[in-house]
């Protein structure tokens, strides 16, 4: 069994619930501290002709300590939300100090860090109504930009390594939602793509990917959201549909929200992963909270399926005295605090199952999940997948 699972649920059960970094899946402390001690990159802002939006664009880019303009470099694009523009990653989500910190350890392959405007309009700042159709609008006709103006301008001024491979797409948010449409929708262009939270630009899975073995070319499939984010579905919709046609991924759901606590993190997952060989047998290894289960209902985060099959319940019952869930065998859940209860029952065989909530001895069906007729009466259903079903991959 995976230590994150079981640091995970100790943490739990002692009431913490995941508010400590439990997990060797997610970023140690001080990953994001500035160290005086190690050698660092260099964040440069330049400028390019755009033709596709008529003027002149700025971009940061941040090179590798060590950076030498006799070497070839692999490329990483990473876009920004909403609210922002190409400062957005380097003034809140410090990509120079994380990624200088994982190259002090041996952590990274050297690339370059692209940081774009994601906005390609003539007036590309955050400012006004940031939600207004032609500025949303802005973040789809970014994809020309990127192909025929930006990237072009990166391998001419750049010593990159110029082949898919070596070229790497992520964001953030309405960045995640450009890094589905624009890596999938160009498999011959990137090989590796990162989408972190991914916005409602998002485009649905089969116009995404209407021959979903294509996406086999990819190298790495990145796909996370923070499990208290409520664009949730966009990200969960494309898992689900790479799941249903077996195309390997990892699906990270990551403790917390739509913020850059949540984007850090992710950036030094994915970075450490970029460019180097893949075991995709390891992907659903990577999660570090399991996956809400399907049949639940109203978007709640329980009952969640564990890898190896066990399943965790949070039951609101502030009433109540005890509360049991009745899945194979009875589980007493624990008392987590003034109104809630939770437990974790053991692995599941890999098949549906019928369980109801006992409490106070009294049977009824979870109010988060889907109503099955079962046991004799109305009772709640969960799917566990069985085993060589690639779970969460
Ligand atoms: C929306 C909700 C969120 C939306 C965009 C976002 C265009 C993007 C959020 C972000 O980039 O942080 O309805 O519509």
């Amino acid at each position: 069994m995976n230590r994150s699972i079981i640091l995970t649920v100790t943490f739990m059960l002692s009431g913490v619930l995941f508010s400590a970094q439990t997990s060797d899946k997610q970023a140690p402390q001080g990953f994001d501290v500035e160290n005086p001690t190690i050698s660092h990159g260099k964040i440069d802002t330049v400028q390019y002709v755009s033709k596709t939006v008529g003027t002149t664009r700025k971009a940061l880019i941040y090179t590798a300590p060590g950076f030498k303009k006799g070497n070839k470099y692999p490329v990483l694009y990473l876009l920004h939300g909403i609210g922002g523009d190409e400062k957005e990653w380097f003034n809140q989500g410090k990509p120079n100090v994380i990624l200088d910190n994982l190259y002090a350890q041996g952590k990274l392959q050297p690339m370059i860090v692209v940081l774009p405007n994601g906005r390609a309009m003539k007036n590309d700042r955050a400012t006004g109504n940031i939600m207004a159709p032609d500025k949303v609008e802005a973040f789809t006709t970014f994809e020309k930009d990127l192909l025929n103006d930006l990237i072009p301008f990166v391998e001419k001024k750049y010593p990159v390594k110029k082949d898919r491979e070596s070229r790497a797409l992520a964001g953030l948010s309405m960045g995640g939602g450009q890094t589905q449409n624009f890596a999938f929708g160009n498999i011959d262009k990137f090989a590796w793509l990162g989408a972190f939270s991914s916005a409602p630009n998002t485009k649905e899975p089969d116009k995404l990917l209407p021959n979903p073995q294509d996406a086999l070319k990819l190298k790495l499939i990145f796909i996370s959201c923070g499990d208290a984010d409520g664009l949730m579905p966009f990200s969960k919709r494309t898992s689900d549909y790479l799941k249903k046609n077996k195309i390997p991924h990892i699906f990270y759901i990551e403790p917390g929200g739509h913020d850059f606590k949540v984007w850090k993190n992710d950036l030094y997952i994915f970075s450490q992963l970029l460019f180097k060989p893949v075991n995709k047998s390891q992907f659903s290894n990577f999660t570090v909270l399991g996956t809400p289960e399907a049949t639940n209902i109203r978007n709640t985060q329980y009952p969640k399926i564990l890898p190896d099959g066990r399943v965790m319940f949070k039951i609101k019952a502030p009433e109540a005295q005890k509360v049991q869930i009745d899945l194979e065998k009875k589980d007493a859940l624990k008392k987590e605090s003034d109104s809630f209860w939770i437990g974790t029952t053991d692995p599941q065989s890999g098949s549906f199952h019928y369980y109801s909530l006992l409490i106070d001895g009294v049977a009824v069906a979870d109010p988060s999940s889907e109503t099955f007729y079962g046991m004799g009466r109305y009772a709640s259903g969960i799917d566990i997948p069985f085993e060589g079903d690639d779970f969460m991959l």
